[in-house]
């Protein structure tokens, strides 16, 4: 009859708690756990589908070797591995392991390989890496790192005001179970939702304040609003005075805002933005999320640091309802600037280690001696989510070498010499870092719930044999190690921390040696887990207290061994943090402890915007396309089989009914969408959400997916056909994918 299993959807971060019924090796029926501490029990529509991912037609089953004609065949693990090895191996050897470039470790439900995959890149001596975070989070890391040296997040769960900014969480979440909580605001007359939206998003549906700013302007409106609060007092200064440098300095820059002007180019208008800020300086607390309908767009990092400004401004840091720095069971970024640390190529600045994804196609397309080599591609998806799709796909074609590490014949693995087939997350132990709740969080090891297909490996098998064949583990050690496990795990912890202090760089191995050695005590089908072991201790020695607090002690296992049991053992996932708001300033990791306020380059570009708003649109491009929305059937490209929307299949280009009637265009006619970098073809959709002068196109479509008799068939518009990579910010190099200039023909 099947059974009921725990897990967790993989669609977006949240990776809200499941339970899954297993029959016939699918997943039959999706239901929400009551037990994960997080989502307790709430699903959005998405997750009920989810059988299509581990169904999926295009699984890659084997290895797979590019032939000379482009077509693939099947080769051993053997021999995959043994080949990649020896050329990552040559390109080492003639150009550096700095020429070897990691893409992806991770994406909405998986990030264990990434933690694996450190040792790879160390083993061939791979130094440069990015994900999909270079083309949306690392404007915010950046200002983060320089505010507070450490990451924030909001407390929507009980904050008075709830602001988004380009952020539509009743479809993107982002918050666990968004959708009640959102509602919950709406219906309390005490709490205000403030929405920045040039679009009319079923967030924006809901708010108490709805500022419908012009498409790209978010840096002027925000600016207006900072004005305004200090025009009107707002500022909280005693709080400012003692928690945060830099007030006096940045004081005439705020004062100088020409507020009216400034609402006037964002298209809000002055009284409301007067308002707006009044109820921002009143409120008993602030939280703010901001995401890509500004991280990418035009003066992202910009916009970034004005938002933390406004909170930073009226004390909404540190307390209930407003902004904290979340406990962590493991890094997930880094938040340190490192000015010297650049591309080798173009010489874009590295934030958080990463190579902005922009730029990744330039540093590969040129002459330059520095230029990468080789790719190691691993859960990610990037000739379809980077800007410039043609480009990329040359990019990869020109290197000498391409791996990728996925589960499905993607449109980046048809560009690949060797494919190496992957568990999907249903048949292996799995884990998510996104974790950033507060003041209690959680974490979840997800069991596997299916056998993967006999001739698939995940992705810590792949890496140990990676690195095995590199040959850079010592000779012994493993054995040595696995001699003291009979000992116990303290024995076996003081024999590795001994080990990793013998050599230099050997930590960079740690995950594989782990996996080689814990990992063969572990139960069944938790292998995987082994650097999690890694993981309880980083969580211990950074938020011990909390942890402690969170994860009691036991009488005879050191804390560590507690929290790995509570890790192994709690399949709907375990609160393992409980802090107190206040801890957030004992994580403000700038030098003096006090929140920053004076980033130069930032108060330079505010300067700058009094220069006025140069528009990207012009007579050939009217249009501004913001291409990628989030909508209730999009799932990044992790479901590839169209089927699975059960509305919406071409993935619409949506357009205001003005704009529309100029063209001559109704709903469901096909149109022709151009733009600097390309043109594709796409179903119109007119709808009363959008502002005249702004089409959307919904990100994740364009995928081929093979039909029932085996042709391959491409559904909707890939966004990525369309964007070019030069529209970038200037610091963080993130895309202004929601900002690009368009035309439409009709198709006579
Ligand atoms: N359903 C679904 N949910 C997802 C995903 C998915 O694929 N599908 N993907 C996940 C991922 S990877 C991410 S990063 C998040 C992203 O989550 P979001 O950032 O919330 O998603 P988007 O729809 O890309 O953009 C949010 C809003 O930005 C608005 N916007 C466009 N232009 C502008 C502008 O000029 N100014 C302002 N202020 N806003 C603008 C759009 O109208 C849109 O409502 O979603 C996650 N959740
Ligand atoms: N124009 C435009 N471009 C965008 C965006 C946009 O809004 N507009 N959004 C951007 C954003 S925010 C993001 S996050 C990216 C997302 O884009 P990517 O980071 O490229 O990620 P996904 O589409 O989520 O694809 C994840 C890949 O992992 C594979 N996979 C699934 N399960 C497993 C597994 O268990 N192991 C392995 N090894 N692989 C697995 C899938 O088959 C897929 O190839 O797109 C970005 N690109
Ligand atoms: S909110 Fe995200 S994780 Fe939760 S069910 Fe929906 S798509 Fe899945
Ligand atoms: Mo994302």
């Amino acid at each position: 009859m099947g059974d009921w299993k725990k897990t967790a959807c993989i669609l977006c971060e949240l990776n809200c708690g499941i339970e899954v019924l297993a029959q016939d090796g699918e997943i039959k029926k999706v239901r929400g756990d009551k037990a994960h501490p997080a989502s307790k029990g709430y699903v959005c529509q998405k997750a009920s589908r989810l059988n299509h991912y581990h169904t999926g037609r295009d699984r890659v089953t084997s290895p797979l070797r590019r032939t000379k004609d482009g077509d693939f065949e099947e080769i051993s693990w053997d021999t995959a591995i043994t080949e990649i090895a020896s050329k990552l191996g040559a390109v080492k050897d003639q150009y550096g392991g700095d020429k070897i470039f990691y893409y992806g470790g991770g994406g909405q439900g998986n990030h264990l390989p990434g933690a694996y995959s450190r040792a790879t890149l160390a083993a061939f001596g791979a130094k440069y890496k990015s994900t999909a975070i270079a083309q949306e989070k690392t404007g915010e890391i950046f200002v983060n790192s320089l505010m507070l040296g450490n990451g924030t997040r909001g407390d929507f769960e009980h904050s008075e005001v709830s602001i988004f900014i380009g952020k539509n969480p009743w479809q993107s979440h982002g918050i666990p179970r968004a959708r009640v909580l959102l509602r919950e605001i709406h219906k309390d007359s005490k709490r205000k939702m403030i929405v920045i939206d040039p679009r009319v998003s079923e967030t924006a549906e809901l708010a108490d304040y709805h500022l419908a700013v012009k498409p790209g302007t978010d840096a002027w409106l925000i600016a207006a609003l900072l004005g305004a609060l200090v025009q009107q007092d707002g500022i909280d200064q005693d709080w400012v005075r003692e928690n945060t440098v830099g007030l006096d300095e940045i004081m005439p820059f705020i004062a100088s805002i020409p507020v009216a002007e400034f609402a006037e180019i964002s298209g809000i208008e002055l009284e409301t933005i007067k308002e707006v800020s009044r109820v921002i300086a009143n409120a008993d607390s602030v939280a703010v999320f901001e995401d890509l309908g500004v991280q990418m767009n035009r003066h992202s990092t910009l916009v970034s640091y004005l938002e933390k400004l406004i909170w930073a401004l009226t004390g909404n840091f540190g307390k209930k309802g407003a902004q904290f720095v979340p406990t962590q069971m493991g890094p997930v970024a880094t938040f340190k600037v490192t000015p010297q640390l650049k591309s080798p190529v173009v010489g874009a600045p590295i934030i958080s280690g990463l190579v902005p994804c922009n730029v990744i196609s330039e540093e590969i397309l040129t002459d330059h001696p520095d230029r990468y080599r080789a790719m190691i591609i691993e859960s990610g998806n990037p000739v379809h989510s980077v800007a410039d799709s043609k480009r990329m796909r040359e990019a990869l074609r020109s290197l000498e070498c391409v791996v990728v590490i996925d589960i499905a014949m993607t449109e980046t693995a048809r560009e690949a010499d060797y494919i190496l087939p992957t568990a999907n997350q249903f048949e292996k132990a799995e884990a998510t870092f996104f974790n950033f709740e507060f003041p209690e969080n959680y974490f979840h090891l997800r069991h596997p719930v299916f056998d993967p297909p006999a001739n698939v490996l995940p992705e810590p098998e792949i890496h140990a044999r990676l690195v095995e064949a590199a040959g850079v583990l010592p000779e012994g050690l493993v054995d040595k190690l696995r001699s003291r496990q009979k000992f116990g795990r303290l024995a076996f912890g003081a024999a590795f921390q001994k080990a990793m202090r013998s050599a230099p760089g050997l930590m960079n191995l740690a995950p594989v040696i782990l996996y080689r050695t814990i990992g063969e005590t572990l139960p069944a089908g938790l292998k995987s887990a082994s650097v999690l072991w890694g993981s309880a201790n980083f969580a211990l020695a950074k938020f011990g207290e909390g942890v402690k607090r969170a994860v009691k002690p036991g009488i005879s296992l050191t804390p560590n061994e507690v929290v790995f049991d509570k890790i192994l053992n709690s399949p709907s996932g375990f609160v393992f943090s409980k802090d107190d708001y206040e801890e957030s300033f004992d994580r403000i990791r700038t030098a003096d402890g006090k929140i920053n306020l004076v980033i130069p380059t930032l108060l330079d570009e505010l300067e700058s915007l009094k220069q006025g708003y140069q528009a990207l649109t012009n007579d050939e491009f009217p249009l501004v396309l913001a291409a990628g929305e989030r909508r209730s059937f999009t799932a990044n490209t992790i479901y590839r089989n169209p089927e699975w929307r059960r509305k919406d299949l071409e993935g619409a280009l949506r357009i205001n009914q003005a704009d529309a009637s100029a063209l001559g265009l109704a709903t469901g006619d096909k149109a022709q969408l151009v733009t600097h970098a390309g043109s594709a073809k796409v179903v119109v959709e007119v709808s009363e959400r959008m502002p005249q002068g702004n089409v959307s196109l919904p990100n994740g479509q364009g995928i081929a997916y093979p039909t029932d008799n085996g042709e391959s068939k491409v559904t909707g518009t890939s966004t990525n056909e369309l964007t070019g990579t030069h529209l970038r910010d200037f610091i963080a190099g993130t895309p202004w994918h929601k900002h690009v200039p368009a035309r439409l023909e009709a198709i006579g």
